[in-house]
């Protein structure tokens, strides 16, 4: 099953959003002895004995996460974003609370109070949208704060593309004595390497995950820059929500952060939004709908509306011929999120893999191909683009040749 992995990671192209190839020496770092430790408890302040190395790891996992973030405070330990953002709520929300955030239609996520989580069952979520030209509606955010006074308000989304104005938000925060966290999962990596906005010096707290653009090992993280907040998550993590740390996966953390720290993964941050732009605007030169018109980060949300396909079939179709993309559901979407009437592009993992703007105008023009070609003979269709597609993977393989990072 490894194996076959391996070759289904190599032979596709990887295209969504929020996947990449981590690099192997932080895939290694995650096969290491420190899966063996339990290390409840943080640095210097563990419940069980031999803590030494697990002190030394997560330390220095610490110091460098404020590195790279330019932040006072981090906690490593979080297993997810899902988590992240879970540990952020029980700090700082009471059952019944209010919070604001961006609905899951308008490019949210699921955590930030979707009714079938707990983030929206225990509390009381009121969500913003979109405009009508595909950007957060920041009257509309100041509108319902004012309105609903929330305790807290959440910014940051998975599936919208522009910029995120860090300091409109914590001004309205302010107004209304809301805490603010950002939730910075998708653009992590981007914000490490300078390609996106940092939502440093705006936000009260900082969740992400390690997995997505900032190309680490599959968990969350937490930041801040206020000591009384930084001693609050520590305990809504642990022993909050979670009990022993995955320590190899923190061992991965660090090792992810020192990459990131690395001027290579600076180009590569900024390779990545130049090859989203790229994506993008032949998309639009081919009629094909891109929500907002373009995009600052990774990621390209298609509205396929006009296009008569729904978001599974052109999941499907893509997918049968090694174009591997996420269904996605679009702002006033009258489909279910099963169905959706969109579909989300991310550059991350390809660009890892060694991509630029050429390889990726080709992988723009053949998802437009079969989007356009869909009622062709599949056979035909899927024999045609499986052969390009298999080219660029035989021109950047996985873990092989000289590509960013690896
Ligand atoms: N599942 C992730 C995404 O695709 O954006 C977020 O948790």
């Amino acid at each position: 099953m490894i194996s076959d992995e391996f070759n289904n990671q190599n032979d596709k192209l990887k295209l969504i959003a929020s996947e990449n190839y981590a690099s192997l020496a932080v895939i290694q770092a995650q096969g290491t002895f420190f899966t063996n430790k339990y290390a409840e408890g943080y640095p210097g302040r563990r419940f069980y004995a031999g803590c030494e190395e697990m002190d030394r790891v997560e330390n220095k996992a610490i110091e460098l996460a404020c590195k790279l973030f330019n932040c006072k405070f981090a906690n490593v330990q979080p297993c997810s974003g899902s988590q992240a953002n879970q540990a952020v709520m029980f700090a700082f929300l009471n059952p019944g609370d209010k919070f604001l955030a961006m609905s899951l239609k308008d490019g949210g996520h699921l955590t930030h109070g979707h009714k079938i989580t707990m983030s929206g069952k225990w509390f009381s979520p009121v969500h913003y949208h979109v405009n009508k030209d595909g950007f957060i509606d920041m009257n509309e955010v100041r509108k319902l704060a004012l309105e609903n006074k929330p305790k807290l308000i959440i910014c940051g989304a998975s599936a919208y593309s522009r910029k995120i104005d860090f300091a409109a938000f914590r001004s309205i925060a302010d107004e209304v004595g809301a805490i603010l966290l950002s939730d910075i999962a998708h653009y992590s990596g981007l914000i490490a390497g300078k390609a996106y906005p940092s939502p440093f010096p705006y936000s009260h707290v900082v969740t992400t995950t390690t997995h997505k653009t900032l190309r680490g090992p599959r968990g969350g993280m937490i930041l801040c820059d206020d000591k009384e907040i930084a001693d609050k998550i520590d305990r809504a993590v642990f022993p909050g929500i979670q009990g022993g740390p995955l320590m190899h996966v923190i061992a991965a953390k660090l090792v992810a952060f020192e990459e990131a720290l690395s001027l290579d993964f600076a180009k590569y941050a900024s390779q990545v939004v130049k090859n989203a732009k790229v994506v993008a605007d032949v998309f639009k030169s081919r009629g094909i709908k891109v929500f907002s018109g373009g995009t600052d980060s990774h990621l390209v949300l298609l509205d396929l509306t006009n296009a008569q396909i729904s978001g599974i079939e052109a999941e499907n179709i893509l997918n049968w011929s090694g174009l591997v993309v996420n269904k996605n559901a679009i702002p006033n979407d009258n489909q279910t999120p099963f169905i959706a009437s969109g579909i989300r592009i991310g550059t991350s993992a390809c660009t890892t893999r060694g991509m630029k703007e050429k390889e990726f105008e080709k992988i723009a023009n053949m998802i437009c191909d079969k989007i356009e070609n869909q009622r062709d003979s599949i056979d035909n269709l899927i024999t045609r683009t499986k052969i390009d597609v298999a080219k660029l993977c035989n021109d950047f393989p996985i873990y092989y040749k000289k590509s960013f990072g690896f």
